[in-house]
């Protein structure tokens, strides 16, 4: 048996964007995620984020059905358009009325709000004015942080200012196939200052609103793992882990970006523009680091052939999506590898010391396979989150400062790029009628948070 200590998270999460649809409701302004859907063939079926689950209606049940599973905490996101319409400018108080609403319905049920500030739903109106790419954008979403921390920080105790960094500059910035749909590194790397900056804002921003709150960021960690034994895939290796793992912690949990990367992009001219006290606004002390945890990666030299996605400048291949061998995969192609999450986890813990490590999102996608009697008998989920939990379990015995585990996700949702073909829920949505069905690894999840861990 994996038990974990008595005041564990055992939480569930979702994301404004992916899950409240309402996109043009209670005077709510476009994203960038609404307009790139709009363009044909960016996103699988065609699909868009304007109803995903309706969850804007029907927050309250959503509530209650988690009470019912006994999740004790739920990290969700506020949306920026929904608050500031355009990104800048006047505030919406509807939407602020309705994360309020939700903040009090999840309180009655005595379940711990966790509030992302950004979970990649940058409104239209500041990408028309450049974007993440340009300084000011880090000075608004301070201003964005401010107008909601005024309205909930006196009830919510858990705050992540962004979710994923690397992601929305890299896939959103470099590679194009997120929102707003752009493509170079030096982009991307100038994106990510800014996040980076508009993290350290908004830190303070919360420290002066809400001193009693609990601040930190979710970062996405990923083992990476050397192909072969050769020199080559050794190097190429370390300047992956540089390009999605340290780029992003050094600069929050050191004060400095790597000096590896630092030298490299220097050599390709793509070092970002950074102003003299940028780098200490960025280390403000937090309080926790969210690790997500989804896969490891498996990386060879480029050598110009071969599979997988390359990454030309910095001469690194990352052999298939999420690693490599004969293990299991979920539906996003997502190797299955628990060990992972604890080597994530022990490494944050061992190179950077944080006070505590929240597991912000960890879970599965996986093709519904309904049961006889019409249930969702999601065994492989199942299998995948008490793996999971276990590993989580190994990082804690080890010694990690671990706080609790969030799933991903509560609901199946508008999966990015995906549409709603892949379902990452613990609870089934029917995308037509918005009914939800727990699957059966929410039985699971239930029980195991009843019983404190899992068996
Ligand atoms: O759905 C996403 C989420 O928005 C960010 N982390 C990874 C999840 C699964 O791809």
């Amino acid at each position: 048996m994996t038990r974990m200590p008595d005041d564990f998270l055992f939480g569930a999460a979702t994301s404004a964007g992916q899950i409240e649809g309402a996109a043009t409701e209670g005077g709510r302004g476009d994203s960038i995620w609404d307009v790139f859907a709009r363009r044909p063939g960016r996103i699988a079926g065609g699909a868009t984020p304007a109803t995903a689950c309706d969850h804007f209606r029907r927050y309250r049940d959503d509530v209650r059905l988690m009470a019912r599973l006994g999740i004790g905490a739920y990290r969700f996101s506020i949306a920026w358009p929904r608050v500031i319409p355009r990104g800048y400018g006047a505030v919406n108080r509807t939407g602020l009325d309705f994360y309020d609403s939700l903040t009090d319905t999840l309180l009655e049920h005595a379940i711990t709000p966790l509030a992302t500030l950004y979970h990649w739903d940058l409104p239209q109106g500041l990408q028309e004015r450049g974007g993440w790419p340009v300084r000011d954008t880090a000075r608004y979403f301070a201003d964005f942080a401010e107008q909601v921390v005024r309205r909930l920080g006196d009830r919510v105790p858990l705050w992540a200012t962004l979710n994923e960094p690397h992601v929305a500059a890299h896939l959103g910035h470099e590679h194009g196939v997120h929102a707003p749909g752009l493509r170079g590194l030096g982009t991307a790397l100038q994106a990510a200052h800014h996040l980076l900056l508009a993290h350290g804002l908004a830190v303070e921003v919360l420290r002066d609103l809400a001193p009693r709150a609990r601040v930190g960021i979710s970062v996405n960690v990923a083992p990476v793992h050397a192909a072969g034994d050769g020199d080559a895939d050794q190097a190429a290796a370390a300047r992956a882990d540089g390009y999605f793992n340290r780029w992003y912690l050094d600069p929050l949990l050191r004060g400095a970006y790597p000096e590896d990367l630092t030298d490299a992009y220097r050599e390709l001219d793509l070092l970002p523009e950074v102003h003299e006290y940028d780098l200490a606004a960025i280390a403000v002390p937090v309080d926790f680091v969210g690790v997500n945890y989804y896969f490891r990666y498996l990386v060879a030299a480029d050598g110009g052939d071969g599979t997988g996605l390359r990454q030309r400048e910095l001469g690194f291949r990352v052999l298939d999506a999420g690693g490599a061998g004969s293990r299991e995969r979920t539906a996003m192609n997502w190797e299955v590898y628990p060990e992972g999450l604890t080597e994530a986890v022990l490494r944050v813990t061992r190179d950077y010391a944080p006070a505590a490590i929240y597991l912000t999102e960890n879970g599965a996608a996986y093709d519904d396979d309904p049961g006889a009697d019409g249930d969702f008998d999601d065994r492989a989920r199942q299998a995948y989150l008490h793996a999971h939990l276990e590993a989580a379990g190994a990082a804690l015995e080890a010694g990690a400062p671990l706080r609790g585990y969030f799933v991903w996700s509560l609901l199946d949702n508008f999966e990015w790029q995906h549409g709603y073909r892949k379902r990452f829920g613990l609870v089934h949505v029917d995308f037509r009628t918005g009914a939800r069905t727990p699957r059966r690894s929410a039985l699971w999840y239930r029980d195991a948070i009843a019983a404190g861990g899992v068996p």
